[in-house]
């Protein structure tokens, strides 16, 4: 394996760049990059004599120390050396990269004819030779010159200071970014693009130009990025007394791009799929992201440019806070801070990713800290951990001191580290100094990797009126690489409420306390086990446990099937009454996934059922909530939790409750359906969208009926009347659904339509795309077949990672029981295409890599073929990125 970069073994940078003026030629197959550079000796690190700068495929022209060619100058591969350098110089370098053919999407590429750059974490260094590290922070002024037909618009980070053209068709444009900034924050971009803006003032009375930049064609879908983002900047303010601090503030959508955007400081570039939006093209889901996203890097101004990062191993002091902070706007915006329901939807859908993605990965050989120890390839720590526990991790820090509490640590942490590189242990201390407590052991949410388990028994004195709580912690059966990072118990935030024989909350008072206060409590849980004593307690309650997810944390208990139902009915805390009803999905589930795996028939008791008719009827309880609550728990998920993941047992226990709730009831869906049409012109509203979503779910639940044809019906007409993407995707799916079922073939004129219809949308044909890949297979034509189908589609193209993982993706890691067909077809797949992906882009190629990762969990038959797809891969891999992931699956 390549070299493991450890966090031990960080040390200050020997040298500083204070200012770096960039000149760029840009031609789209050799772009020259001139590189001038004001260099000093770090005062706080040891003396080296020579400056070490990194530089990746890149073509050295000429270097100059204060203008003068100098012998002290070596490039070489992997970087450039200059020999016992002076304290303090002037170092210019001239080199040159190939923007066109750059398919990795790091550094500088060209994507749809137009020129960008990606530099998080380590692409500077694909554009010229650097100390590319967050902890060395420069003011940067960029000149950008290009033919200015092809390149009518040049965009840099910062303020736009001059201007004008060129001999020979070309013309320039030169921008100053007056903050320091690490060089992973370094932005440009060039090419035909035209922009919605938009004036506002921010607190301090100064007016900000605000630019949504995209390709002429999709101007209209800027309208709600633009939004999102001015309810980004007055939520800042409002909340943590955070103004924006650039006169301009840009946003462009980019059609290829790794992940979802970039927070490049004043200069965001963004995934077009998280821009773009109008109701004919962007779903429900794809609003809300978008929000949240324009959310999170306009957030990351703050969180991220402002106090940025010492070293790679603190990602998470940047992301989960600013994810915590996104999950807190979009929160916000779905209801307000009043509206707890609201709120609760949000929360429960956050929930489900973090258990759909993190708690995997932390039971598997990728585990690790939210501050990793160790890495081979950075770009595989952008994960679920550093991001969604992460974001947890500082969400408990407000569960502990409140939202006030909170406010005065995040303050501390800006008056104490603006403008510098700081770690994790920084932020944790301005939280702790600014709450006067000691947060010592609240440490270990940073280093410890694996999913903390609390075991909760209960015992009720009648007599002495007394309700004695035990919560025990430990990490369960953890992976080896967890529990090699495991020292200690956990300080773990465990929010409780006792819920009476009425179904209202009971006052709480804890042994030693003067006089009840309050329903809910946050226990701290600080030992490995722990008893916490409620006194005055009139008759035996039932514990809601760990409202509002107060910790990421699995809580067992041993709950009764008529005690969920009642929590599901009463539980005051809305995550919790969703919770009652995931765990009785999920125990009955369970139970039939084992049936399945031996082979024994289905016997499903009728708690579920009922359960679920109380939620559907209970007019009382939002749509939106409703949909969340009936839905099934994923067979993916249901996987995980088998103690031999049987992927085809998961999937046949799925569709079994689906159609036993689809039949028993069948009504209540109809009705369903009827009452949640929403006819008339569409609505982007939270409240609509709730509407449609439950409308959605009566609609899949009937394509589930032996008898399909009230489905088919209300789907065709859906179908043919939609006024907006949510509905026609639905009506797609149910139809695809319906067909998967009866053998029908009602889904191909609406599949060949919808095609038809959005073919010169990318985003749209995505979704086509996706849609196939994840549909349920038939026995003549497995989903393997349409899929491989699909890659000779004349639309398809293995490139664009949107498309890549609209098909291939979709297919590996959201249609589980096609992937693991029992043949090992789907495996086969998996290692053709990680492969043909490493030749191209091993960033994406190293994400499609990790979906085999808990290959050791699955039947014996199934773990022997993923064992042999992963060790072709790895004998046959080139790039550190999928060589870290297949090594570390194998290990
Ligand atoms: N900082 C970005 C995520 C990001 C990371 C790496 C990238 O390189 C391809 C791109 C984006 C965020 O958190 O939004
Ligand atoms: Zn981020």
């Amino acid at each position: 394996m390549p070299t493991t970069i450890l966090r031990a073994d960080y040390a200050a940078p020997a040298f500083l760049i204070d200012t770096v003026a960039l000149e760029f030629d840009l031609v789209p197959e050799r772009t020259v990059v001139r590189n001038t550079m004001r260099v000093r000796r770090n005062p706080a690190a040891g003396r080296a004599s020579n400056l070490e700068l990194v530089g990746e495929q890149l073509e050295f022209i000429s270097a100059a120390i204060d203008g003068h060619p100098s012998a002290a100058i070596r490039a070489h591969e992997g970087g450039l050396t200059v020999n016992d350098a002076p304290d303090a110089f002037e170092l210019t370098i001239t080199g040159a990269c190939s923007p066109a053919a750059n398919t990795t999407l790091m550094g500088l590429y060209v994507s749809g004819g137009n020129f960008c750059t990606q530099c998080e974490a380590q692409g500077f260094r694909r554009i010229t030779w650097f100390l590319d590290r967050p902890d060395v922070m420069a003011t940067f002024t960029v000149t950008l010159r290009a033919d200015k037909d092809a390149c009518p618009v040049l965009l840099s980070n910062g303020n736009l200071i001059e201007q004008g053209d060129l001999p020979d068709g070309r013309h320039y444009a030169k921008w100053e970014d007056p903050f320091k900034k690490p060089s992973y924050l370094f932005a440009l971009v060039a090419g035909k693009l035209v922009a919605l803006e938009e004036r506002i003032r921010t607190g301090s009375g100064k007016e900000k130009l605000l630019q949504v930049w995209v390709k002429p064609q999709d101007l209209d879908k800027t309208g709600h990025a633009m939004d999102s983002l001015v309810r980004s900047i007055h939520w800042d303010e409002e909340r943590f007394g955070l103004e924006l601090d650039l006169d301009r503030f840009m946003i462009v959508a980019v059609s290829d791009f790794n992940m979802g955007a970039m927070e490049n400081k004043g200069l965001n570039i963004f995934n077009t799929k998280c821009i773009l939006a109008n109701p004919e093209t962007a779903t429900d889901t794809d609003f809300a992201n978008i929000e949240s996203i324009v959310g999170h890097e306009y957030f990351h101004n703050w969180t991220g440019n402002r106090v940025t990062c010492r070293d790679w191993f603190q990602l998470s002091l940047k992301e989960g806070l600013t994810v915590f902070r996104d999950q807190e706007f979009s929160a916000a915006m779905s209801g307000g801070n009043e509206n707890e329901a609201a709120r609760a939807t949000k929360r429960i859908e956050d929930v489900c990713v973090l258990r759909q993605m993190q708690f995997g990965e932390d039971a598997g050989p990728m585990a690790h800290p939210v501050r990793p120890e160790s890495y081979v390839e950075i770009n595989n720590f952008y994960t679920a951990t550093v991001y969604r526990k992460g974001a947890e991790v500082v969400r408990m820090y407000q569960t502990l001191f409140g939202r006030e509490g909170f406010r005065k640590g995040m303050d501390l942490y800006f008056q104490r580290h603006d403008g510098q590189a700081v770690t994790c242990d920084d932020f944790r201390q301005a939280m702790a100094d600014a709450n006067g407590r000691d947060l010592s052991q609240f440490e270990r949410w940073y280093s410890q990797a694996g999913t903390p388990r609390v075991r909760v028994t209960t015992q009720y004195d009648e007599a002495g009126r007394r309700y004695r709580v035990t919560l025990a912690q430990d990490y369960g059966d953890a992976s080896p690489a967890a529990r090699a990072t495991q020292s200690g118990p956990l300080l773990i935030p465990f929010s409780i409420g006792l819920v009476g024989q009425d179904g209202a909350d009971m006052p709480l008072r804890l042994e030693g306390e003067r006089e009840a206060g309050g329903t809910t409590r946050v226990l701290e849980l600080t030992e490995a086990q722990q008893c916490f004593t409620f006194i005055d307690v009139p008759e035996k309650p039932l514990p809601s446990l760990l409202r509002d997810f107060s910790a990421p944390a699995i809580v067992e208990y041993d709950y009764g099937n008529d005690e969920l139902a009642f929590l599901l009915a009463h539980d005051s805390d809305p995550f919790n009454r969703w919770e009652a009803g995931q765990r009785l999905a999920t125990r009955e589930l369970l139970t039939l996934a084992e049936q399945a795996a031996d082979g024994r028939s289905f016997d499903m008791s009728d708690a579920l059922v009922e359960a679920f008719r109380s939620v559907l009827t209970d007019e009382s309880l939002s749509p939106s909530f409703r949909a969340l609550a009936l839905m099934l728990p994923t067979e993916t998920y249901l996987a995980e939790r088998m103690a031999v993941s049987d992927p085809a047992a998961a999937h046949a226990a799925r569709r079994f409750a689906r159609r036993r709730l689809s039949e028993a009831l069948r009504q209540e869906w109809l009705a369903a359906y009827e009452r949640h049409l929403t006819p008339g012109a569409y609505e982007a509203t939270p409240e609509a969208a709730g509407h449609r979503g439950l409308k959605g779910s009566a609609l899949m639940y009937l394509s589930e009926l032996d008898d399909p044809a009230d489905a088919v019906r209300l789907a065709t007409r859906q179908y043919d009347i939609a006024n907006n993407v949510t509905d026609r995707m639905g009506a797609l799916s149910a139809l695809m659904n319906a067909a998967a079922g009866k053998g029908g073939d009602f889904a191909k004129r609406p599949l060949d339509d919808f095609y038809a219809r959005f073919e010169h949308d990318p985003l749209v044909i995505d979704k086509w795309f996706a849609l196939q890949a994840t549909q349920r297979g038939r026995a003549e034509r497995p989903v393997i077949d349409v899929v491989r189908g699909l890659m000779q589609h004349p639309a398809f193209n293995l490139k664009n990672p949107n498309r890549a993982r609209a098909l291939i993706f979709s297919f590996c890691g959201a249609n589980p029981a096609q992937f693991h067909a029992a043949n090992g077809s789907g495996y086969a797949f998996w290692a053709e295409q990680v492969l043909a992906l490493d030749a191209i882009n091993p960033q994406v190629a190293a994400r499609l890599a990790r979906t085999l990762e808990l290959w050791r969990r699955f039947t014996p038959a199934l773990s022997a073929q993923m064992r042999a797809a992963l060790e072709q891969v790895n004998a046959d891999a080139k790039s550190r990125d999928v060589c870290e992931i297949v090594q570390k699956a194998l290990a």
